[in-house]
């Protein structure tokens, strides 16, 4: 990894506004509002990623909800590349027996991190699971995920922004933007 130019600098374009993204989240909120509806829901944040996400997601749901976060880490470190393996590093705080959980992403990319977490979250018996991403890139799904509510749909291209991160950078931009490949290839800019 060559040494960071700056926040802005290393983005070498935006892919979603910050107003873009703020209406996107609206409308998921207000969709996950009607349907859910009388029934018990447990938003859970897959963190870190998902932290400015959920923050924002559950701020635009007007029904009653109970949150919970989890940790896991598919990405060791510096990469872009999911290493296939997933360790929880901090798991749910309470019960989900009998709750609709609706599982809150930030991206789904390989599908390997949803696919071991909807495994041990059924596990847990909810009543039911769903799963809310605000990022969608399916060009590198390694595995089938049905995705209830996806906010964007976006290209096979490395992005940062809005909780995604690289190398633990990143996640403090109001937008999501594409990395400059040198930035994680190392190749020093012409
Ligand atoms: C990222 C992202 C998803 C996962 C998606 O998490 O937040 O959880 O990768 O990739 P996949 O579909 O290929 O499994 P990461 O492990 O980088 O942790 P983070 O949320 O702390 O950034
Ligand atoms: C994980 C991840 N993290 C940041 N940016 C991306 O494009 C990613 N895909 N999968």
């Amino acid at each position: 990894m060559s040494r960071p130019a700056g926040l802005h600098a290393d983005v070498a374009e935006v892919l979603l506004t910050e107003e873009e993204i703020g209406a996107k989240v609206r409308e998921l909120g207000a969709r996950i509002s009607t349907d859910y509806a009388g029934r018990r829901l447990t938003l859970v944040s897959v963190l870190k990623g998902s932290l400015p996400f959920m923050a924002d997601l559950m701020r635009s749901i007007d029904i009653p909800v109970r949150i919970d976060l989890m940790e896991v880490s598919s990405y060791g470190g510096a990469t872009t590349e999911s290493s296939g393996l997933v360790r929880i590093l901090k798991d749910l705080s309470a019960s989900i027996v009998n709750e609709d959980v609706l599982i809150v992403e930030d991206i789904i990319d390989t599908g390997l991190t949803l696919n071991y977490l909807i495994r041990y979250l059924r596990g847990k018996a909810p009543a039911s699971l769903r799963i809310c991403t605000l990022l969608d890139k399916p060009a590198r799904r390694l595995v089938e995920i049905k995705v209830d509510y996806v906010g964007f749909t976006i290209p096979d291209q490395f992005v940062v922004g809005y909780g995604l991160d690289y190398g633990e950078l990143y996640r403090n931009l109001r937008y999501v933007g594409v990395l400059r490949p040198e930035v994680y290839s190392g190749t020093p800019e012409a």
